[in-house]
């Protein structure tokens, strides 16, 4: 899954593609139709930045931003397109442009996310975050991290069954980076096999994030060898989706380590 941030302020890629606020629609679509010749097999698009201290921004403001992307890749790219937002009115309009998954970093909690989901009818993938982005970094506390982001994804898979979401649509993702410390963080990693057990296709995101800086100690561009290592992790400890701002790299990581892992 290839990362299309319309964000002023995401922290790898904001503001490379809004100017005056507008989306600059070409160079969306040429970024897009560059992830996929790199191997990208989704695009997920954002307009709201999650990244930690963040904001929260308007409906009308992330419609702005989304909506005629989604309208323009849905013309120009064959590949199914992920609309990032927790909002409802954000999910309606972007299925109805064209996007076919929905990424919700808030699991469908919001007001009529849920029911909107469940009446539109695409897969969606179910995030655990601690906290809201302004706050979640402040001392996140688990009794057992691992434990306890299994319990509430499971849990809000049982709401949304109940709701009329099919399990075959669902895909679970711990989150990484959001409400968590380096410690559990890497802990989640460790132990994905805990969340790929429960037979959902489980969704990694960790390209760039700050729990590789805080290993290596290096800003955001120069995190493309540790994204990559803890790409290949997801992938052994089998990962379905690995969502990526690298994809020509990342693609070839897993393919190696696929081969790796059918090897007799
Ligand atoms: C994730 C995500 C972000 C993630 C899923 C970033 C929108 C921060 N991270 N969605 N979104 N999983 N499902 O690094 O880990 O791009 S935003």
């Amino acid at each position: 899954m290839g990362i299309l941030n319309i964000t002023p302020d995401s922290f790898s890629d904001g503001g490379n593609f809004l100017s005056a606020g507008s989306p600059d629609i070409s160079r969306v679509v040429e970024t897009a139709q560059e992830m996929i010749s790199e191997g990208a097999t989704m695009i997920d698009v954002g307009g709201e930045s999650t990244r930690p201290g963040a904001e929260s921004v308007g409906e009308s403001e992330e419609l702005e931003r989304v909506v005629p992307v989604i309208e323009a890749l849905h013309k120009a790219i064959a590949v199914p397109i992920s609309i990032d937002t927790s909002k409802a009115g954000v999910m309606s309009a972007a299925v109805k442009s064209g996007a076919s998954f929905i990424n919700d970093v808030r699991a469908l909690q919001e007001e009529g996310a849920l029911e909107c989901a469940s009446k539109l009818g695409v897969p969606v993938c179910l995030m655990h975050m601690q906290g809201e982005p302004r706050s979640m970094q402040h001392k996140p506390q688990y009794d057992d991290v691992v434990q306890d982001v299994k319990s509430f994804l499971l849990k809000r898979v049982r709401d949304c069954e109940a709701a009329g979401i099919p399990r075959g649509n669902i895909v679970i993702d711990p989150g990484f980076g959001f409400g968590k410390s380096l410690e559990q963080n890497l802990s989640l990693l460790k132990h994905l096999s805990e969340l790929v057990s429960t037979g959902l296709p489980v969704l990694v995101g960790v390209s760039r994030k700050s729990m590789i800086g805080a290993i290596l100690d290096e800003p955001v561009d120069k995190r493309l060898y540790g994204s990559i290592a803890l790409a290949t992790a997801a992938c052994l400890a089998g990962a379905s989706i690995i969502r990526v701002h690298d994809v020509e790299a990342t693609r070839d990581a897993v393919k190696v380590t696929e081969a790796l892992m059918h090897a007799t």
